[in-house]
């Protein structure tokens, strides 16, 4: 094949006037024979270590791109990427912010598809349980790896003919941080290069981490595809939904994603990797990486405790991550709104990471009034996915009513005419996101890149549960707490494919993201007791919450957001050790008295909120049996089944 090597960029920089278009190739044979058949029109090719260049010319020789462009990360960069989305209409500028823009998606490339996500492994119990006979496992999905290599081959072939291959070179957690990874994503869409820029510490230095520590990366390979007819439906949108896949393969730290340019299916750093082969590494390496939020919360006092949270997908990790405390005296700052990778340091201290560098948090309900410090951050340097965009060139969702003037008029994500008031279908898609640098939230903390990672005090587990469940109680102890974990449920959102509401199991928050067998992923939790205690160290300790309890009417028990401060308030003391608490047989809640309630709008029935109705949890206990039964059966640890057989006893005896 004719070797064209273009160096335009890397001699000459991009142009002062960012066209958005690479110069003619320039060949020029020789210098860069080591990567074959191909023209790179930008990057430093001689940067690249040996491991992510054969990489490279694998996936070239499969997916055929015309060019190859390697990102080095800068603004320049950036902005050269973003003026070539804008002339192919993929992106809209938002003059109201500074440096905001707005995608939209073919409408049938909304969210991530859990159907299509597969991870493979040999046998199929290394990925998943074995759910009772005649019952749907989902847990997560297996792929045999004759199948896994059967789905490449009918999909990458020449999938990026005429398109240019992006290579991202990307550290998730602070760059040469002994907790942090690293990987390489192609991709030929700029949407994720730009994305990932923000998501993730990308550019041309993460390569030298590569050379110099001779580490091993995270191999993930991105296509938005090319349906078999060859038509794409929205240009400015390519994909090919009818045959998306997001593939797995923890053994080679590999990800192969075809099909979808959104979110969680093609910013591959995120579910893929830090959660789905991040907690294969983890198991591996002895430690946690979680579907959590970390923040720090500050008392009056002055001091300060960092708490972990797992809530499924839109549940307000986000709000909760950047909560403004109605209490007075108390802080919320945040590091992370979505993933936590935990490890134990040489004292026995769990620390996390935040391993990304941005949100994508889902814009609908998000405002002024329910996330202040979300809505500060989201004005500079944001990409808005599928939200609707307004006259005086800013954006639109449903929570932000208040903030339209007059005059102004608003169109839905669809691109069509939208009136407040009038219009029946959403403004913004549900699972509408932006896209965001966390350096940007007013109140990112000061601990937030800590190569060490911050000290973790509390784990938060919690859903949407609009009955039975209180508004908080504490595990009794570590095996309890991973018992809490695995039994959580909670009401379906839009983040997923899911249509409709109903209860679902969401253990961990993680079941759409188990990178291995959800039985050995507990064993696995369990194990960090008796690390810690090797370590001589104190565990974290282990509560639920649920802000979402209605009462008869269908309305809100707890006001929520800020007021969400007097719950942490609680956990801080229990962490302090302070006797607040009282036994139940679900486990510990607040004493009376000592929720503190002074100030709030509106009257609480404590009594209500914090019920354990025995009807309600004889059930529970009954579904979760059944649940485990259906999808864990023989994989399940024994602590687990006698954590539930416990409180069923207890249950009973109310
Ligand atoms: C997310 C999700 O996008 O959990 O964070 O779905
Ligand atoms: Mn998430």
């Amino acid at each position: 094949m004719l070797l064209k090597v273009l160096n335009y960029f890397l001699k000459n920089g991009i142009p002062k006037t960012v066209s958005g278009h690479y110069a003619k190739p320039i060949a020029t044979p020789g210098i860069f024979n080591n990567i074959r058949g191909f023209s790179v029109v930008q990057g430093d090719v001689a940067r690249i270590p040996l491991k992510v260049k054969a990489f490279i010319e694998e996936s070239v020789a499969l997916c055929q791109p015309e060019n190859v462009h390697i990102c080095d990360g800068s603004e320049r960069e950036n902005q050269f990427m973003l003026k070539a989305l804008q002339e192919s209409g993929s992106i809209i500028p938002l003059p109201k912010y500074q440096n905001c823009w707005l995608a939209r998606t073919n409408p049938a490339d909304v969210a991530r598809v859990e159907s299509k996500t597969f991870i493979c492994t040999e046998k199929r119990e290394q990925t998943v349980c074995t759910p009772k006979p005649g019952v749907q496992g989902t847990l997560g999905n297996w792929i045999s790896p004759k199948d896994y290599e059967s789905a490449i081959k009918n999909r990458f072939p020449g999938c990026m003919k005429g398109r240019t291959m992006y290579v991202v070179p990307f550290s998730m957690g602070p760059v040469g941080s002994p907790l942090s990874k690293i990987g390489v994503e192609l991709t030929d869409s700029q949407y994720v290069v730009c994305s990932m820029k923000i998501m993730t510490r990308m550019g041309a230095n993460v390569m030298d981490v590569i050379s110099k520590k001779n580490i091993d990366f995270v191999k993930c390979l991105h296509s938005v595809g090319m349906p078999e007819n060859g038509k794409i439906a929205v240009p400015s949108w390519p994909c090919d939904p009818e045959r998306v896949i997001i593939l797995h393969k923890p053994e080679n730290n590999e990800i192969v994603s075809y099909g979808s340019g959104y979110g969680g299916n093609s910013l591959l750093g995120k579910k893929c990797f830090a959660l789905r082969i991040g907690s294969t590494i983890a198991q591996r390496e002895g430690w946690l990486a979680e579907h959590m939020l970390i923040l720090g919360v500050t008392c009056p006092n002055g001091t300060k405790k960092y708490i972990a949270a797992a809530f499924p997908s839109a549940c307000g990790k986000t709000n909760l991550a950047m909560m403004t405390p109605t209490l007075p005296g108390y802080k919320v700052e945040c590091i992370g709104d979505d993933i936590a990778w935990m490890k134990f340091d040489s004292h026995g201290q769990l620390r996390a990471i935040n391993p990304e560098n941005g949100f994508f948090g889902v814009a609908p309900g998000t405002s002024y009034e329910t996330n202040p410090n979300a809505m500060k951050t989201v004005v500079k340097d944001t990409i808005f996915t599928n939200v609707a965009y307004t006259s005086d060139g800013g954006v639109f969702w449903e929570g932000l009513e208040s903030t339209i003037q007059p005059g102004v008029k608003i169109t839905d994500w669809l691109g069509k005419p939208w009136e407040m008031g009038v219009s029946k279908t959403p403004a913004a898609h549900p699972n509408s996101r932006f896209c965001s640098p966390a350096s940007h939230c007013p109140i990112i903390d000061s601990n937030w890149e800590d190569p060490e990672g911050v000290p973790i005090s509390a784990i938060l587990f919690g859903g949407r549960r609009p009955q039975g469940v209180p508004l908080v109680y504490e595990a009794l102890n570590w095996e309890h707490g991973v018992f809490v974990g695995s039994a959580m449920r909670s009401e379906t959102t839009a983040a997923a494919e899911h249509k409709g509401k109903m209860i679902m199991n969401d253990p961990f928050a993680m079941r759409p993201f188990f990178g291995y067998n959800f039985g050995n992923y507990l064993k696995h939790w369990l194990s960090m007791e008796k690390r810690c205690e090797e370590l001589e160290g104190t565990m974290p300790k282990i509560f639920h919450v649920n802000w979402f309890r209605k009462d008869k009417d269908g309305k809100f028990m707890w006001p929520g957001f800020g007021e969400n401060s007097r719950v942490l308030d609680w956990i801080l003391n229990r962490i302090e050790g302070n006797d607040c608490h009282e036994q139940t047989p679900i486990g510990f809640v607040p004493a009376e008295g000592s929720l503190r309630l002074e100030n709030l709008e509106t009257k609480i029935n404590m009594k209500e909120l914090f019920s354990i109705p025995k009807d309600f949890w004889l059930k529970e206990v009954n579904d979760i049996q059944t649940y485990f039964d259906n999808q864990v059966g023989s994989d399940l640890p024994k602590e687990i089944q006698g954590q539930l057989d416990i409180l069923k006893s207890k249950i009973e005896k109310m």
